[in-house]
């Protein structure tokens, strides 16, 4: 009995992690979002500091995502990761006019919540390296 308990929790987990990828439904580009440390295509975990895993750390976009009951518009124009570039420039929607279900104007062009260049004057306050994957 203890074990299927067990069992039940540990599917009721991965269910719940499984279930994060909606929230890539709420932003234009979602699925597509550039991963600029080369390790993979895409940036699957958008608000979260590794490309590959939900951790606790949330990036600056995945904090203001968070903060905005996940709202699109909210967070559009705001430059979350401070690199210059609106959100909605870096995921394909400069003008805010995307909603869930449209196809984007443009393609994402780069991460809104990683400071792009990495490792450039500009992402100084970001501290984020390509080689350990959280802050340093
Ligand atoms: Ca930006």
């Amino acid at each position: 009995m203890k074990m299927l308990v067990h069992i039940t929790l540990a599917l009721s987990v991965v269910g719940t992690v499984l279930c994060r990828p909606n929230y890539r439904d709420g932003i234009p580009n979602g699925y597509s979002v550039p991963n600029m440390c080369g390790t993979s295509a895409f940036w699957d975990p958008v608000g979260h500091m590794n490309p590959f895993h939900h951790t606790k750390s949330q990036n600056p976009f995945g904090a203001a995502y968070s903060a905005s009951g996940r709202s699109w518009l909210a967070i559009c124009n705001e430059d979350s990761d401070r690199d210059g570039k609106t959100n909605g420039e870096e995921l394909g929607d400069p003008n805010c006019v995307w909603r869930p279900g449209q196809t984007p104007d443009g393609n994402a062009i780069g991460h809104p919540g990683i400071c792009e260049p990495v490792g450039s004057q500009i992402c100084s306050l970001q501290n984020f390296r390509c080689d350990c994957l959280e802050h340093c």
